[in-house]
């Protein structure tokens, strides 16, 4: 397989509501995607990735313009190099051909998509295929943000919880916890809910934290700062509540740390944070391996995210419903065509590749902003 040309396509996304967590409020969302063109033997096909970095390093280092420029001047260069020394290009070689740039793992994490959705177009072989996924359809569960009252949110829950979503999220911080989860809890009974906290406690918290553990949660996510795993196991012991890692989780390495040191009893893979859907997919061998149950977060990504991540999270050890919810939970008008929650549940695409592309129309018009790389002739 060679690589033509890469385009990095920034798109802008109005969100049908804002969404406010302990780091922001946001009101759009700006995915960057990567429009790989492929060919072998006389085909040529296109591949898609989306880079799942904000607009603004708040939840991770990484952010949408800094992505953008590690992409336009490192990642997509170094594999054009790579190419053009003979080397192959698949999947498993793009984090070789750019490694020794340090971090900036969403973004690589969207290139690798990219080669991975068009070799496998060129295989004619899905993405669940690839993983081995068998089953067609999975839990779709439902981030909620920070809420101006209770009410207000009360009403927005019951709205998701109507709609039959198989799982419920509500985001906390400091001042909105145990209010919001009582009141959550009082209406709507025994839901499976959980909590994410993005990093907004200290370890001096727990106290609060605690008040949490009679409201028989499925989980706290990630309550302290990403570099604490050992306040997070300190913590664990003090709570009943599982913890579950997100931010604090970016490679198998860190996964593993965490693990050992009893730092988290859940993890939330999220692809793009942790470099892509390989390193993803080893995270779920560490984990199934360990005991340790995970379920697959979400970056309000586009239908091109969405639909690579149900499939990822049709693997066996993604024993949580995932942050996977129908594309109007964040937008009236996705790119693709929508991904749809029903009875809970969101289906894993049966097509070549990720099995969903842009819409032309949509696309054309959410476009603000691209870049083109073309690849240089073989040496
Ligand atoms: O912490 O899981 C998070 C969105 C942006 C950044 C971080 C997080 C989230 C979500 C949204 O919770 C989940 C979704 O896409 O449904
Ligand atoms: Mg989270």
């Amino acid at each position: 397989m060679r690589i033509d040309r890469v385009e990095l396509i920034t798109v802008r996304m109005p969100l049908v509501q804002p969404f406010t967590t302990s780091f922001s409020t946001q009101t759009e969302r700006f995915p960057l995607l990567v429009r790989a063109t492929a060919s072998d033997n006389g085909r040529t096909v296109i591949g898609w990735g989306e880079c799942v970095a904000l607009a603004d390093p708040f939840y991770s280092p990484e952010y949408l313009d800094g992505a953008r420029e590690a992409l336009q001047r490192f990642l997509v260069p170094l594999l054009f190099d790579w190419q053009a020394a003979g080397n192959p290009i698949t999947a498993q070689t793009v984090n070789t051909a750019v490694g020794h740039v340090v971090g900036h793992r969403m973004a690589k994490g969207a290139l690798e998509m990219a080669v991975l959705d068009a070799q496998l177009r060129l295989q004619d072989v899905s993405f669940a295929q690839h993983l081995g996924v068998t089953r067609d359809v999975v839990p779709s569960g439902v981030s909620v943000g920070i809420e101006e009252s209770i009410p207000a949110l009360l009403d927005l829950v019951g709205d998701f919880v109507d709609q039959g979503y198989a799982r419920v999220k509500l985001k906390i911080r400091p001042g909105w916890d145990v209010e919001p989860v009582r009141a959550v809890r009082e209406r709507f009974g025994d839901i499976p809910l959980q909590v994410d906290a993005n990093a907004a406690y200290l370890l001096s918290d727990a106290p609060v934290l605690r008040e949490l553990d009679p409201f028989n949660l499925l989980l706290i996510e990630q309550p302290l700062a990403e570099e604490d795993l050992r306040q997070h196991a300190l913590l664990a012991r003090q709570l009943s509540t599982p913890i579950c890692l997100d931010e604090s989780i970016v490679s198998v390495q860190s996964a593993a740390d965490a693990i050992a040191l009893g730092a988290a009893s859940v993890i939330n893979i999220k692809p793009g944070r942790v470099g892509g859907y390989l390193e993803a997919t080893r995270i779920h061998d560490l984990a199934v391996a360990n005991g340790i149950g995970v379920w697959c977060g979400g970056m309000l990504e586009t239908g091109i995210g969405r639909a690579a991540n149900a499939a990822l999270a049709g693997l066996p050890g993604f024993t949580l419903p995932g942050d996977i919810s129908g594309s109007d939970r964040f937008y009236k008008q996705d790119i693709t065509d929508p991904i749809v929650m029903k009875d809970g549940t969101v289906s894993i695409p049966g097509g070549p590749g990720i099995g969903v592309e842009p819409n032309p129309a949509a696309l054309t018009e959410a476009t603000i902003h691209t870049a083109e790389l073309t690849a240089p002739p073989r040496r």
